[in-house]
């Protein structure tokens, strides 16, 4: 039976009503995305006809998930909202902080003990409060999501930006900072910009190399990496449905590339037959009494210039296979053209080794094309060029693929197993010989690839594509090598071509697994106790933000002009900080070392104002903290996309940073600015970018009448006494005005607890 049956129940009980007074307030049809957002209003929410792009709605999401890098600070603020279990059903998933290195066994034991107090206050949270918790070597979060969580019509949201890989199931599955996790948990709304809504049309259908991840590095291309931003994407037409459900989930997964806010599908067979195969035939058949409101309405799908804000059409039946990268996840090349391309930008095109697995790409079908192809190794007398690792995606997935012989296959090819976990894609990959930085190439089936994100090194080109091209690619070890048309030559000097990838969309014996590390919470967690240890470097209780003083800022310091893309991972890296990310001023040493300065184009070395010497950005912070002094980070376009880690809002904060002023936010980032009672600008003239100089210093003026739609006013004070007024955007509304004012969201919680 599947898990939380009762509470699907409920949600498809109260569909019917819900959607027939949606079409009464909307008074035209509507699409899948409108559905099951006014089918998921707060109970307090007053139902209008919302304005897309413009109103800030309140919704009842139905679940929350939580991995463990990012659940540790999502808990830490949880236990200070003072409720006794979790309001919604929620889950916890240890899969980042697993080192790659030798193979599955000995990491995954090292990582036991390595993070053994982490996983402790991971477990013992999620017993006292009531939240299911799925141990280390379970599997990475989105697929144990989608095997077990997932439903048509539901809405969910997660503390990771690929939570939004539900969307293969036909859900609005979101990625929130962990202080949005908390809210929902203790029982609050949750608030989001009516986003606005893009069709995109798959018409045609797969076959041969093409992989359903071509059609969302093709739409990556199209829009870019902030192209998606503050917009839901549908995907409908017959190539959608022609798709495993699977596949669906990949196209999802890496719509947090292009910052949208979520994606999704509309039910169809293959989301049935996905639900049956993963033991949940029960919400199959409930799906199937209610499916008309699990899709949109047949007049959108049929006109859909009506309708969506904007409409993309691609045709599968002529989509190349696509390679990603590198340092971006939008640049993207089609297979036929890839040769020309890596010769003209001087890629390196010797490829040193191809990796399986991440979110995106670690389903049954994914795994079994890519084996059709690792089989062909021996069949024709290859040798396989590259280094080839897996992260399967799951425990369920591993013991599946392992029973069907495909890791045998695998390991013949020399590949090395991974755990069931997020390893490489986040950095946790001990990768020899990476120290020395050398010029080289790697080709994954992951999301993302910026600079250093997989091994640490500045010099490693990563590209992104589906799994069947990563191993045709692994195979060849060549860049320029076009599996489709070219032939490589094996042992006995023949030449030899591939035969086109095939696979099975789900394992033909059923899924297995023996145990598939689910930890069910106690019934009662009252009694159970919660320990941190106050000298633990690894994780650190809470103090609260000091409230807003209320007063302009005066005299604020310029930290950083960040220059070009500063990432997430610019702003707190992952790999070996993971380890941090339960201890908000231990991790706080990593905030924005990877940030390019715009004055002297380094990472990591700015101006100290007092002393005029430079230094490491925390270093130089934590100099002005001491001296009372706050400061502002300015940066460029889509500052902070990629991660929903909230440390890269929550460091600023703690260090003394008062405001980030730049010209444009990917959304995640901008509400968790918001939630730890930051400012978070934006240039109304973008081209005063320019007019920030390093030695400004900076006043904000109009906080004492903040309020919805009327900016700010900046003073920058140069260094030759002359001065400049800027003008500032911001999008805060009356409630995260009122965030602001208290230092925070948590403490206007904390408060009520007093009250
Ligand atoms: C990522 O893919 O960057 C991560 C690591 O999964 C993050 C979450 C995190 O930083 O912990 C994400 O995508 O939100
Ligand atoms: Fe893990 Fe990578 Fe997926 Fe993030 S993108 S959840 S790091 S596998």
């Amino acid at each position: 039976m599947a898990f939380d049956i009762e509470m699907i129940k409920k949600v498809y009980e109260g569909l019917s009503s819900k959607i027939e007074a949606a079409h009464q307030l909307v008074g035209r049809p509507l699409t899948l995305s409108e559905k099951i957002l006014y089918s998921h209003l707060h109970s307090e929410q007053k139902p209008e006809n919302f304005e897309r792009g413009k109103s800030y709605v309140d919704f009842s999401p139905d679940r929350v998930a939580m991995q463990d890098a990012t659940a540790q600070m999502a808990l830490l603020q949880f236990m200070q909202a003072g409720r006794p279990q979790v309001a919604v059903p929620s889950t916890v998933h240890c899969d980042h902080l697993i080192m790659a290195k030798s193979g599955a066994n000995n990491d995954l034991a090292h990582a036991n003990k390595e993070s053994k107090e982490v996983f402790d206050f991971l477990g013992s949270v999620s017993n006292k409060y009531g939240i299911g918790f799925w141990k280390p070597g379970a599997g990475i979060i989105h697929q144990v999501v989608l095997e077990n969580y997932a439903f048509p019509g539901g809405m969910m949201i997660g503390t990771d930006s690929h939570t939004v890989n539900a969307g293969g199931l036909g859900m609005l599955a979101i990625g929130v900072g962990g202080a949005d996790a908390c809210d929902v948990m203790a029982g609050l709304a949750w608030e989001l910009k009516f986003p606005k809504l893009i069709g995109v049309k798959l018409t045609g259908k797969l076959s041969g190399w093409t992989a359903p991840k071509d059609v969302i590095l093709k739409v990556a291309g199209i829009l870019t990496v902030k192209g998606g931003t503050g917009a839901i994407v549908e995907y409908f037409g017959e190539g959608a449905t022609s798709m495993s459900c699977t596949g669906k989930g990949t196209i999802c997964n890496m719509g947090a590339e292009i910052g949208a806010t979520t994606s999704t599908f509309g039910y169809d067979a293959s989301m049935e037959r996905y639900l049956n195969a993963t033991g949940r035939a029960d919400i199959a058949e409930l799906a199937n009494g209610v499916k008309q409101h699990l899709t949109a309405d047949p007049e959108v799908y049929a006109n859909p210039d009506k309708y969506f804000d904007q409409v993309i059409e691609i045709n599968l039946s002529e989509l190349e296979p696509h390679v990603n990268g590198p340092f971006t996840p939008d640049l993207a090349t089609p297979i036929s053209k890839l040769k020309e391309a890596a010769l003209a930008n001087g890629w390196p095109t010797k490829i040193s080794v191809g990796l399986l697995g991440s979110c995106t790409n670690s389903s049954y079908e994914d795994i079994s094309r890519a084996v059709s192809l690792a089989k062909q190794v021996s069949a024709k007398h290859l040798k396989s060029k590259a280094e080839y690792l897996i992260n399967p995606g799951s425990e369920q997935i591993r013991f599946t693929i392992k029973r069907d012989g495909f890791l045998d296959v695998f390991e013949q090819i020399g590949a090395t197993i991974f755990t069931n976990a997020c390893g490489p894609c986040i950095g946790m990959w001990d990768r020899m010989g990476a120290e020395k930085q050398e010029k080289n190439t790697i080709i994954h089936s992951f999301n993302r690839n910026f600079a250093k994100r997989a091994d640490g090194n500045p010099n490693t080109y990563a590209f992104v594509a589906s799994p069947e091209i990563v191993t045709a690619m692994a195979i060849a070890g060549d860049l320029t090598f076009n599996p489709l048309t070219d032939s490589l030559t094996n042992e006995k000097g023949e030449q030899v071509k591939f035969d086109a990838p095939f696979g099975d969309e789900l394992p033909k014996k059923g899924f297995a697994v023996e145990d598939a590390g689910f930890q069910a919470p106690a019934a009662d967690g009252s009694s159970v106790t919660v320990n941190v240890s106050p000298h633990s470097d690894r994780l650190q209780l809470l103090d609260a933000f000091a409230a807003w003083e209320g007063t302009d800022l005066i005299g604020l310091k310029l930290l950083i002009k960040a220059k070009g893309k500063c990432t997430t991972d610019h702003i707190s890296m992952a790999g070996p900080w993971l380890k941090y990310r339960g201890h908000l001023d231990n991790i706080s040493n990593n905030m924005l070392i990877g940030a390019v300065n715009f004055f002297n184009e380094k990472t990591d070395s700015v101006k100290n104002q007092i002393t005029g010497e430079y230094d490491a950005v925390p270093k130089v912070q934590r100099a002005y903290k001491a001296h009372k002094i706050g400061s502002i980070v300015v940066g460029d376009e889509n500052y902070g996309e990629g991660s929903s880690r909230e440390h890269a809002a929550m460091e600023p904060r703690h260090l003394g940073v008062r405001a980030v002023l730049v010209k444009s936010f990917a959304r995640i980032h901008e509400t968790n600015l918001k939630k730890q009672g930051m400012l978070g600008l934006t240039f109304a003239d973008k081209a005063d970018y320019e007019k920030i100089q390093e030695n400004d210093t900076i006043d904000i003026t109009g906080l004492t009448n903040f309020s919805p739609n009327t900016a700010l006013t900046l003073v920058l004070h140069h260094i030759d006494g002359s001065k400049e007024e800027i003008i500032a955007n911001h999008t805060y509304n009356q409630q995260q005005i009122e965030w602001f004012k208290a230092g925070g969201a948590l403490n206007i919680i904390r408060a009520s607890i007093k009250a």
